[in-house]
C-alpha cells in the first residue's frame, strides 16, 4: 500500500468514526500513532516530538488556569483513571462515558490528540469483577469492555495502552506475570485475547504495551528487561498485533540509570520492529534536598540523563509527563517529602510556571536521531 493511499485510507476512518460520534475532528493522521511507513518519510523528523501529559477531567473543568496550560503546552492528552474500568465500566454491564466523553469534548475542541488509558491491568479493578469465574466468563467479559470501550472512541483515539503492567517486580522470566483476575482465569492468555481484541476493533489504532521500572541500574531492573524482552518477542512469533513499548519512566532521584542496559534494550526494540513511546516521566523527588533551585535542576538533569540515553537510540513516538503541573500529582500519594514540603516531580510548577524540567523535554524534543 502506498503512502498516500494509506494516509486517505486513515483519513477516511477517522472522518467517518468521528462524525458518527461526533467526536474527534483531528484531520489527518495522528502525529504521533501512525504506521512507520508515514513517519520515515523525509522531513518527518524535523517536527518536535510530540508531547503531552496526563490529565485530570474534574480540574479540566474547575481550574481555567490548568486548562489553559494543557491547551498552551500539549499537543497530546491521556486520562489520569477517567477511562479505567472503574470509571467507566463501575459494574457488570454498566458502563459510564460522561467523564470520558468530557475528556474528548475537551480534545477536540482544542485539536490535542487522545492517548487511552488502559484496557488490561491488574490495578484498580472494580469490585464486581472479583466475582468473575471461569475462563469463558473472564474472556467474555474482557472482550466486551474493549469492544465496548474501543468502538465508542474508534477514529479518536489512536492509540492504545492496551496492557498495563504485566510484569511482577522481580520476574523469573516472561511467564512472571502479576496475579489479576485476568492472569488467574485466563493465565498470559490474557495479553493476546487483549490486543487481538483491541485491533479487531480499530485496526488503525497503534497497541502499546505499557510497563514501568525498566531503566535503572540493578539485577531487578535488569530482570525486568529481559522479561519484557522474552514477552515481546513471544507475542511477536505468535503474530500478535503489537505496535510500541511504553515506557513509563516514573524516574527516582535515587536510582542510577542503566545507559548501556537500556540502550541494549532499546536496541532488541527495534529489532522487533517496535515503536517505544515515553508515557508517564515524572521525577520522584523524596529523597531530593528541599532547595528549590538545587532540586528542579536535580529533576531536569535526571530526566535529560534519560532522554539523552534513550534518545541516542530510538526517537520515542511521544514523549508524555504523568501531568503536566505540580498541581495535581499522584507522587504525594505514596512519596510524601519527610520534610512536608511540596513535590516538584512536573514541568510546571504549582503555579503553571515552567521549570527546569520543561526546559529539558523541550531540548530532546528538538533533537533528531
Ligand atoms: O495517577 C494515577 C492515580 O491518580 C490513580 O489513583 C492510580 C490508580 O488508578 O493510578 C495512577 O496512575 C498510574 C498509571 O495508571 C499506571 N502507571 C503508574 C501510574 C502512577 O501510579
Amino acid at each position: 500500500m502506498t503512502i498516500t493511499a494509506h494516509s486517505r485510507r486513515d483519513f477516511l476512518v477517522r472522518a467517518t468514526h468521528a462524525t458518527a460520534l461526533g467526536m474527534a475532528g483531528l484531520s489527518g493522521p495522528s502525529a504521533f500513532a501512525t504506521p512507520r511507513t508515514q513517519t520515515s518519510a523525509a522531513g518527518a523528523n524535523a517536527r518536535p516530538i510530540p508531547y503531552g501529559a496526563a490529565v485530570r477531567v474534574d480540574a479540566l473543568t474547575s481550574d481555567l488556569s490548568y486548562r489553559g496550560a494543557i491547551i498552551a503546552n500539549c499537543q497530546i492528552i491521556v486520562p489520569e483513571g477517567e477511562m479505567k474500568w472503574p470509571d467507566i465500566h463501575p459494574a457488570r454491564g454498566e458502563y459510564r462515558f460522561e467523564k470520558a466523553d468530557a475528556l474528548m469534548d475537551f480534545a477536540r475542541q482544542n485539536k490535542i490528540e487522545v492517548r487511552g488509558h488502559t484496557l488490561a491491568w491488574y490495578g484498580g479493578m472494580p469490585a464486581w469483577t472479583a466475582a468473575i469465574d471461569g475462563r469463558a466468563e473472564a474472556e467474555r467479559e474482557l472482550v466486551d469492555h474493549i469492544e465496548t470501550v474501543v468502538s465508542r472512541y474508534r477514529g479518536a483515539i489512536p492509540s492504545w495502552d492496551v496492557v498495563n503492567e504485566p510484569l511482577v517486580d522481580w520476574p523469573e522470566g516472561p511467564t512472571s506475570l502479576r496475579p489479576s483476575i485476568w492472569t488467574r482465569q485466563l493465565g498470559p492468555d490474557y495479553l493476546p485475547i487483549a490486543l487481538r481484541a483491541t485491533a479487531a476493533v480499530d485496526p488503525d489504532a497503534q497497541l502499546v504495551l505499557n510497563e514501568y521500572d525498566i531503566e535503572f541500574k540493578g539485577p531487578r531492573f535488569a530482570a525486568r528487561r529481559q522479561a519484557l524482552l522474552q514477552l515481546l518477542r513471544s507475542l511477536r512469533e505468535r503474530d500478535v498485533p503489537l505496535h510500541a513499548v511504553g515506557l513509563q519512566s516514573h524516574l527516582f532521584a535515587d536510582r542510577a540509570i542503566d545507559r548501556d542496559g537500556l540502550q541494549a534494550f532499546l536496541n532488541e526494540i527495534k529489532a522487533l520492529k517496535l515503536d517505544v513511546l515515553i508515557t508517564e516521566l515524572d521525577v520522584i523527588d523524596y529523597e531530593l534536598p528541599g532547595k528549590i533551585s538545587e532540586r528542579d535542576a536535580l529533576v531536569a538533569g535526571l530526566a535529560g540523563q534519560f532522554l539523552e540515553t534513550v534518545c541516542d537510540v530510538v526517537r520515542p513516538k511521544a514523549i508524555l509527563t504523568w501531568g503536566l503541573s505540580d498541581r495535581y500529582s499522584w507522587v504525594p500519594i505514596y512519596f510524601k517529602r519527610p520534610d512536608g514540603m511540596p513535590n516538584r516531580p512536573l514541568p510546571l510548577d504549582a503555579d503553571l510556571k515552567r521549570k527546569p524540567l520543561f526546559d529539558v523535554i523541550e531540548e530532546y524534543r528538538r533533537k533528531t536521531v
